[in-house]
């Protein structure tokens, strides 16, 4: 198996286990990465994923060249829809997901830790879309999340250029999250600590809003919004956060 899944409490923490080739993404570890998601997803309890790589080098170093070299045409298109189906999957997990960036992440790296809900990297953590490099272009989700994550012009540079992104410069142009000094596991624990105390439907009603901003135009997002706001209004959780509110006392949610 080239992806663990170990459950820390109300965490699951998706590993990918592949450190001889910098966790690269063959066909079979994408395969294993879904089955691994249908897993988290069926959890109860579970109230965060966090993504990491195993070894020092590397988060994932993206689609395995060795691999995609060998690929017919078919085989080409069936693994662009696989990489995409399966980061969608992560993408609108029950939960949110945070990447915690260890190392390189590069291509289908960079594209795994695009699709989580956020991204954490170690100072030593460098990004990059070097497709462009191979003769080829991002095909799970890069060209699409990547300008919505740092806007189209510098999407472009990056996409069009290949070039490596370091991490703090990821932290300034908004790629990711924070930059986190030391035990990054630690790291991402304390973060996802900061929201999974809250209401877990509220949460996912948040997350499905802010994920319309990306799919929309901004009347029918609008109208969205206003819809899971009112399915939110409607949850005993509101009404406990509200009361809490006036009584002057920490809300007790009940994820309800
Ligand atoms: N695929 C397969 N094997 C890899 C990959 C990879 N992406 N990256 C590294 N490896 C292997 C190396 O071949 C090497 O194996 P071996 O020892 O057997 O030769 C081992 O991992 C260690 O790698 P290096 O010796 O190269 O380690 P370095 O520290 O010298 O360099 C780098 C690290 C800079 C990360 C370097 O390995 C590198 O440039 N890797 C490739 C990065 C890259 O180009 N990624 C993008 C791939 S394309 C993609 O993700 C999307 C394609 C579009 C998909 C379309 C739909 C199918």
């Amino acid at each position: 198996m080239a992806v663990d899944l170990e459950r820390e409490g109300g965490l699951a923490v998706l590993r990918l286990n592949r450190p001889e080739a910098l966790n690269a993404l063959s066909f079979a570890v994408l395969d294993e990465i879904g089955a691994a998601l249908d897993a988290v997803a069926a959890m109860a309890g579970v109230r965060a994923l966090l993504v990491t790589g195993a070894g020092e080098k590397a988060f994932c170093a993206g689609a395995d060249i060795k691999e995609l070299r060998h690929r017919s045409l078919a085989e080409q298109k069936h693994g662009a829809e696989l990489g995409q189906a399966v980061f969608a999957k992560l993408d609108r997990l029950p939960v949110a997901s945070v990447a915690l960036v260890n190392g390189y992440a590069f291509g289908g790296g960079a594209e795994l830790a695009m699709a989580c809900t956020f991204r954490l990297a170690a100072p030593q953590a460098a990004f990059g879309l070097p497709e462009i490099k191979l003769g080829l272009i991002p095909g799970y989700g890069g060209t699409q999340r990547l300008p919505r994550l740092v806007g189209e012009a510098r999407a472009l540079e990056l996409i069009l250029t290949g070039r490596t992104v370091p991490a703090a410069e990821a932290e300034r142009i908004g790629l990711v999250n924070a930059v986190a000094e030391g035990d990054l596991l630690e790291a991402g624990r304390a973060f996802a600590g900061r929201f999974t105390r809250y209401s877990l439907p509220v949460l996912e009603l948040a997350r499905r809003a802010v994920q319309r901003a990306g799919d929309t135009a901004l009347q029918a997002g609008l109208e969205t919004e206003a819809d899971l706001s009112t399915l939110a209004y409607r949850t005993a959780d509101a009404e406990e956060g509200m009361a809490a509110f006036e009584e002057k006392r920490k809300p007790e949610f009940r994820d309800g």
